[in-house]
């Protein structure tokens, strides 16, 4: 047991340190980078989608898709009007750092781009391993239930802002929201929330001006090149 302990911190501690290389160089860039965490079919690509038609080519978007197999949602943020990368894990629950260097070599995201990971569903594994993002994403919807932040408390302690999705189906379906967000507060009292719908556009605009004010606060501390 202990040798599959000491394994195991090997393991963090190799993609931390690739963590900090891509994260040093994401800010030499001048790039904000976003880890986008739910549980599967939360909403992650529905929210990606509408956000890269609504800024409409005023911030150039790039994505990393983080699936077990396939490249719908690859396909899906091509068709919205953004470039993708999709990465398949086979059976790993959760990207690493490593897989974000391929995908920033790849893209190759420039200054004042916002490089979007979407990560493999899941709400456990992920919290687990840093990429080097800028900022770490939530997305929980209203469909799993008000209690997933006390049940699955380490994701949303290390998060930076958390997003409620799929509030257009409130009025069909028993999500205490109140209770939801009191629970959020327990876990993380600092946590910004702000309730959403990928679906319908509402609350949208919140999301639009904190990305804003995430972008604004980066400035490059290099002359970009390329990897
Ligand atoms: N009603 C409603 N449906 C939504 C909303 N956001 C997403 N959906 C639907 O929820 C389903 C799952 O959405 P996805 O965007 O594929 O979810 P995901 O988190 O990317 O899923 P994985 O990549 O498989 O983990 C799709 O049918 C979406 O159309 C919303 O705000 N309201
Ligand atoms: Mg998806």
């Amino acid at each position: 047991m202990p040798e599959v302990h000491t394994l195991e911190q090997q393991v963090l501690a190799k993609n931390d340190s690739l963590a900090a290389l891509n994260r040093r160089e994401l800010s030499r860039r001048g790039v904000l980078s976003l880890n986008i965490l739910s549980s599967p079919g939360a909403g992650k690509t529905r929210v990606l989608e509408r956000t890269i038609a609504d800024l409409d080519q005023s911030v150039v978007c790039q994505v990393i898709e983080g699936d077990q197999a396939t490249e719908q949602d690859a396909l899906r943020i091509r068709r919205a009007g953004a470039q993708a990368v999709q990465i398949n894990t086979g059976n790993g629950c959760h990207l690493e750092a490593d897989m974000l260097a391929s995908g920033i070599k790849i893209l190759q995201p420039r200054e004042s781009n916002i490089l979007f990971i979407e990560n493999v569903g899941n709400l456990v594994c992920p919290a687990l391993f840093d990429l080097g993002e800028t900022r770490r994403v939530v997305i929980l919807s209203v469909t799993e239930g008000e209690d997933k932040p006390i049940k699955y408390p380490y994701i949303f302690h290390n998060a930076d802002l958390l997003l409620i999705n799929k509030i257009d189906l409130l009025p069909h379906l028993e999500f205490d929201l109140q209770r939801c967000l009191d629970y959020v507060t327990t876990v993380n009292p600092s946590l910004m929330t702000l309730c959403v719908s990928a679906q319908t556009g509402e609350g949208m605009d919140e999301w639009y001006q904190w990305l804003q004010k995430e972008r604004a606060a980066l400035t490059p501390s290099e002359p970009c090149e390329e990897m």
